[in-house]
């Protein structure tokens, strides 16, 4: 195992709720450490560089439109085994389908609007951390 970083974001629909400091508390009470954070709001635009990889998808359209619908907030996550260990803490894509106490099963309500994103692997988290912070917005 080794210490990793990894970018999560809280989307639209968990900030609108205003549990933002529930998942920041909830992920540091799993032992990880926060150092950058910032909220934003995403251009339409933005979102679809942000989510490229998913451009072929037939749910592309709504994602990067839902993810421009309000503010957001950008986190970098770092840990043992940080990228995977925190995308358990996230659970499943559809909220309904997530382990009890996982945030998408506290605060997600459906598998569009399901209150965070976390890196999904190591050449993910490379471009996504990148995509939201500057070195000089990371503590060491
Ligand atoms: P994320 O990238 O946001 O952390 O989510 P994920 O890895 O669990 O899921 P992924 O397959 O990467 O999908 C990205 C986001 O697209 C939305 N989605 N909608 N309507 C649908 O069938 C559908 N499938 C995926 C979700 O918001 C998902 O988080
Ligand atoms: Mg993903």
């Amino acid at each position: 195992m080794a210490v990793e970083r990894t970018l999560m974001l809280i989307k639209p629909d968990a900030v609108k709720k205003g549990v933002e400091g529930k998942i920041i508390a909830h992920v540091q009470e799993k032992g990880f450490k926060l150092v950058a954070l910032k909220k934003l709001r995403l251009t339409k635009e933005q979102a679809q560089q942000f989510y490229y990889v998913h451009k072929e998808r037939p749910f592309f359209e709504e994602l990067c439109e839902f993810m421009s619908s309000g503010p957001i907030v950008a986190m970098v996550w770092e840990g043992e085994n940080a990228i995977e260990e925190i995308r358990k803490i996230m659970g499943a894509t559809n909220p309904e389908e997530a382990e009890e106490g996982t945030l998408r099963k506290l605060y997600g309500t459906n598998i569009g609007e399901n209150a965070v994103h976390g890196s999904d692997s190591k050449e993910s988290a490379q471009f996504e951390i990148p995509f939201f912070f500057s070195r000089l917005e990371i503590v060491e």
